[in-house]
C-alpha cells in the first residue's frame, strides 16, 4: 500500500517536471522567433488589389496586379523588395508605408482593414521603380526603423515620374507589422 502511494507521488512529481520542460521548451521557442527576426527572416505579405488598379489607360489597359513584399528587419532597419507582375508596361511605380488613418469604412466588409484608412505616408520609406514591357516591376528599399515603426499598410501606387510623385491613392496593397 505504502508502496503505491509513493508510486504515485513519484509520476505526480515527475508529470509536474515534464510540464515545466514544456514551458520551458515553448519560451526557448519564442526566445528563437525573436532571434529570428533580428536575424532578417522576412515577412512576406500578399498585395491586394486597390480600386486605382481599375483605372484605364488611354489605350484602354488596366493593371492587375499580383505579388508580395518581403519585409526584412534588423534592429535599425526596414528592407523591402516587392515583386508585382500584371502592372501597365513600362510605367513607373512608387511604394511606401504608411500609418493608420482615420477614413470610416463601417460600410464595408472588414472596416479596419487599414489598406482602406488614407493614413499619412511615410516619405522616408519611398521606392520608385518602373515596370518592364511585361509588366513586371521589383521595388526595392531601406529605411531606418524608427521612421517605420508605426507603419499599419504598405502600398503602391503608379507614379507620374521617375520621383515617386503618386498618380493614384494606390494599385495594391497589404496591411503591415513591424517589430
Ligand atoms: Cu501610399
Amino acid at each position: 500500500m505504502k508502496k503505491t502511494m509513493m508510486f504515485g507521488l513519484g509520476i505526480l512529481l515527475l508529470s509536474s517536471c515534464a510540464t515545466m520542460a514544456g514551458k520551458e521548451m515553448k519560451d526557448g521557442a519564442m526566445a528563437d522567433g525573436a532571434m529570428a527576426d533580428k536575424a532578417g527572416a522576412p515577412a512576406s505579405y500578399v498585395l491586394q488589389r486597390q480600386p486605382a488598379a481599375d483605372t484605364k489607360t488611354a489605350d484602354g489597359l488596366a493593371a492587375n496586379p499580383v505579388g508580395n513584399a518581403e519585409v526584412t528587419t534588423t534592429a535599425d532597419t526596414v528592407s523591402t523588395t516587392t515583386k508585382l507582375t500584371g502592372m501597365l508596361p513600362n510605367t513607373y511605380y512608387v511604394a511606401h508605408f504608411h500609418v493608420m488613418g482615420t477614413d470610416n469604412n463601417s460600410g464595408e466588409a472588414d472596416p479596419n482593414d487599414p489598406c482602406k484608412s488614407n493614413g499619412d505616408p511615410i516619405l522616408s520609406s519611398k521606392m520608385v521603380a518602373q515596370s518592364d514591357a511585361g509588366g513586371a516591376v521589383t521595388l526595392t528599399g531601406s529605411v531606418a526603423k524608427a521612421d517605420v515603426l508605426k507603419a499599419t499598410y504598405y502600398n503602391v501606387h503608379t507614379s507620374k515620374d521617375a520621383e515617386g510623385t503618386p498618380a493614384d491613392p494606390g494599385v495594391a496593397c497589404s496591411a503591415v507589422t513591424i517589430k
